[in-house]
C-alpha cells in the first residue's frame, strides 16, 4: 500500500476523490468485443435493433425477431439451445489480440457476461456459464491472461450486466421487466411454457447473491484495469467499487471504471453512438447493425474506415477516448470487412501518432468558420510545444485557413502528418485578422490521404 495515501472507504464520498489514470486519457482509442452466446442466432432487422438483445427480441411478440425465431428456429427452440449448438471453433485469443494490437488501439473491453446472463469466465456463481455448460472454455481468461503475458501495452477491460433495476439479468428466474411487462420465470413467448433454468437457483437478493459475487470473481480471478459495467442503476455498488480500487493500488496498477456501474461515482461517461461529457468515452460500431455480429448486415453497411477515423479525431478534439465496437462472428473468427477496417485505422494512427496520443485539447474543439465548407479539428501535444490541424476534406484551393488564438511564432514550422514525407515543411503566412494560411503544394494534393493532419 503506497505510504500516505489512505484506502478507499466504501462511500460515494471517498470513491469520488478517484479520477481517470492518466493511462486512460492517454489511450483515446480502445476496442469494444462483443461475443456471447446471442453471436449464435447473430440476427436483428438491420438498422432497427441490437442483434445481442436477440433473446429480449424474440420475447416481443409480433417483432421481427418474433416472427424470424419461429420460421428458422422453430417455437420449441430455446435460447439456452443455442449453448450446445455453440461451436468457437475459431477463437484465438492470438488472433484477437494481434487485431487489435495491428488497429492501434490501446485497450480493449470484452463482454464476459451481457444481459442474458450466460457468463464467459469461470463463475461459482452459477452453471451458466461457457467454462461448465459448453463449450468448456473460460474465454476471458484466454483473452486477458494472454494480453498480460504478450501484449502488457494493452490494457484489459471487462464488460459486464450489473443491475437488476431497470434492465436486469434476463434469463434469471427472478427476472422483473417493465417493458416486457414480464415477471420472471422464463417463459416460452410461444407456447407459454416455463423454460427450464440452467444457471443458480432463485435468489432473493439477485445483486448481492448474483451481481456482486461475480464482479468480485473477475476482479479477483481476471485482473482487468477497465470495469465497464452495463445499466447501473441505484444499489450498492460502493463495496466492491472500494475494493476494485484497494486492491489494485495495493497490486501497483491504476484502474478505471465507467458510469453504468449502480451509482454515481465513475471515472468516465458512457455515451451510447453520440454525445460527450466530462472526460467523455463515445462508442460505435463497427458491426452494423447489432452491436454483436448480424449477420443479416451486407459488407457495404459497415462504417468506412475514414467516417471512424473522423469520429475518433471529433472525440479525441473534446479530450475523450473513443472505443469502437466489434461483433466477431460465433465462430470466433472476426469478419474481414471488420478486420479490414481495424488495419486501415492502426496504419493511419501509426504515421499521425503524435496528434492522437497523449494529446489534450486545443482552446477549440472544432470549427468550420474557419472557410466554409473546410471543417477542422484541432489537438495539442500535452507539453503545448505543438498543435495539430485535422482537415476532413482535402483543403480547399490548396490550403487550409486555420484563425488562431495568438498569432504564430515567425520561425514556427508547419508539415503534413499524414504524409509520407513529415519533414517537409509547408509555407504559412499570417494575416492582419490573426488567420494563418497554410500552403498545400500540388504534389501533396495528389496524395492519397484518409484525414489531412
Ligand atoms: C447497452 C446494451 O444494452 C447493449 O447491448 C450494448 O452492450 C451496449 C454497450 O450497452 O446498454
Amino acid at each position: 500500500v503506497a505510504i500516505g495515501i489512505e484506502d478507499y472507504e466504501q462511500d460515494e464520498r471517498s470513491l469520488h476523490g478517484h479520477s481517470v489514470p492518466r493511462w486512460y486519457e492517454s489511450a483515446k482509442f480502445g476496442i469494444f468485443i462483443h461475443w456471447g452466446l446471442y453471436s449464435v442466432p447473430s440476427w436483428a432487422p438491420v438498422g432497427a435493433d441490437y442483434a445481442e438483445w436477440y433473446w429480449w427480441n424474440y420475447n416481443r411478440k409480433g417483432s421481427a425477431t418474433y416472427n424470424y425465431h419461429r420460421s428458422f428456429y422453430g417455437p420449441d427452440i430455446e435460447y439456452d439451445d443455442f449453448i450446445p449448438a455453440w461451436k468457437p471453433d475459431r477463437f484465438s485469443a492470438q488472433k484477437w489480440l494481434d487485431v487489435i494490437d495491428a488497429s492501434g488501439a490501446k485497450y480493449f473491453v470484452f463482454t464476459t457476461k451481457h444481459h442474458d446472463g450466460f457468463a464467459l469466465f469461470d463463475t461459482q456463481v452459477t452453471d451458466r456459464s461457457s467454462v461448465k455448460m459448453n463449450p468448456f472454455r473460460d474465454f476471458t481468461r484466454e483473452l486477458l491472461s494472454l494480453a498480460k503475458d504478450e501484449y502488457p501495452h494493452l490494457k484489459r477491460g471487462v464488460y459486464c450486466k450489473y443491475q437488476i433495476v431497470s434492465l436486469p439479468e434476463w434469463y434469471h428466474p427472478s427476472y422483473h421487466d417493465r417493458w416486457l411487462n414480464w415477471d420472471g420465470p422464463p417463459v416460452n413467448p410461444y407456447t407459454g411454457k416455463v423454460v427450464p433454468y440452467h444457471g443458480s437457483p432463485q435468489v432473493h437478493d439477485f445483486v448481492n447473491e448474483v451481481q456482486v459475487p461475480q464482479i468480485l470473481e473477475l476482479i479477483d480471478h481476471y485482473e482487468p484495469d477497465i470495469m465497464w459495467c452495463d445499466i447501473g442503476g441505484i444499489n450498492n455498488s460502493t463495496a466492491w467499487q472500494a475494493y476494485f480500487l484497494n486492491k489494485a493500488r495495493e497490486q501497483g496498477r491504476q484502474v478505471t471504471m465507467n458510469d453504468r456501474c449502480g451509482n454515481a461515482v465513475s471515472d468516465f461517461a458512457t455515451i451510447e453512438y453520440r454525445g460527450i461529457s466530462h472526460v467523455p468515452s463515445r462508442y460505435n460500431n463497427n458491426s452494423g447493425s447489432g452491436i454483436c455480429f448480424n449477420h443479416q448486415t451486407r459488407d457495404d453497411q459497415y462504417a468506412s474506415t475514414t467516417s471512424l477515423l473522423q469520429e475518433l479525431v471529433s472525440v479525441v478534439s473534446r479530450g475523450g477516448n473513443f472505443l469502437l465496437n466489434i461483433g466477431p462472428e460465433a465462430s470466433g473468427h472476426i469478419p474481414h470487412v471488420m478486420q479490414k477496417t481495424l488495419y486501415e485505422m492502426g496504419q493511419w494512427l501509426d504515421r499521425v501518432d503524435e496528434s492522437i496520443f497523449d494529446s489534450v485539447p486545443y482552446w477549440v474543439a472544432s470549427s468550420d468558420l474557419h472557410e466554409p465548407g473546410q471543417p477542422l479539428y484541432f489537438t495539442q501535444a500535452r507539453d503545448g510545444r505543438a498543435f495539430y490541424v485535422f482537415s476532413f476534406n482535402p483543403p480547399l484551393d490548396r490550403r487550409v485557413v486555420v484563425k488562431t488564438k495568438v498569432p504564430l511564432h515567425p520561425n514556427a514550422t508547419i508539415s503534413l502528418l499524414s504524409s509520407s514525407d513529415k519533414k517537409e515543411h509547408l509555407k504559412w503566412r499570417m494575416t492582419n485578422s490573426d488567420k494563418l494560411i497554410i500552403n498545400v503544394p500540388d504534389h501533396v494534393m495528389d496524395r492519397e490521404h484518409l484525414l489531412w493532419v
